[in-house]
């Protein structure tokens, strides 16, 4: 009997007055659909330092898989964002759904200082800029939820190099920016489909290229 590999896609809940969560819409769109011979598991994270981890662990102990994409969203982003680092700090400028507000505080109390992200963010980079989708490599998660789950998740994994894992920030739904003069927005079926072609390629490339990503800045 062959077993069937799982890819985990996870997106959060709505937080900061906001009433959806794009990067929850794009990844349960890809729920239980097949992407080069995986089966796509998607999970809802909520949007609270402590809990979103605890949550993140029983899904990646419950499924076992062989990549991880957290995604999560961040208005004011122009474009789809493959982050490189999670940096070992919780510094909260807003409070979290459970209204916490944790100020330079370690994720893991004396984990590393950071964690790259093990996708192949440069050859994913290429792969959605030549099917038109606006993509950039960041060089920063922020200090909020997402870069506490990304930190978490490269943590939780760090004895197991063969499961690839990583974090991709996605900008506002058009729904949501229109409440945000002037803010930079991406359909959500745009952004399921760039995450469709981001999962395969980071399937199919076990090594990333040289490529420049840098920022001066
Ligand atoms: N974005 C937040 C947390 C949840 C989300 O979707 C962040 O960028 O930290």
């Amino acid at each position: 009997m062959t077993t069937t590999r799982t890819v985990l896609l996870t997106g959060f809940q709505p937080f900061g007055g906001e009433r959806v969560n794009p990067s929850w819409q794009a990844v349960s769109a890809l729920h239980g659909t097949r992407i080069a011979g995986h089966r796509v598991v998607a999970r809802e994270l909520p949007v609270a330092f402590g809990q979103s981890l605890k949550a993140l662990r029983s899904a990646l102990k419950e499924t076992q898989p062989s990549l991880v994409i957290c995604v999560g969203q961040a208005g004011g982003r122009a474009q789809l964002s493959l982050e490189r680092v999670a940096i070992n700090v919780d510094d909260a400028r807003i409070p979290d759904n459970a209204g916490q507000q944790p100020i330079d505080v370690p994720v893991i109390a004396d984990g590393p200082a950071a964690y790259f992200s093990t996708l192949p963010i440069k050859v994913m980079r290429e792969a959605l800029r030549g099917a038109g989708f606006p993509v950039e490599v960041s060089q920063t998660a922020g200090t909020y939820v997402c870069n506490h789950v990304f930190y978490g998740l490269m943590h939780a994994l760090r004895r197991q190099r063969a499961v690839r894992a990583g974090f991709i920030h996605i900008p506002y739904s058009p729904a949501q920016a229109s409440g945000h003069a002037g803010a930079a927005s991406l359909p959500v079926e745009t952004v399921t489909a760039a995450l469709r072609l981001a999962l395969k390629v980071a399937l199919k490339t076990p090594l990333d290229i040289r490529a420049a990503a840098g920022a001066e800045h």
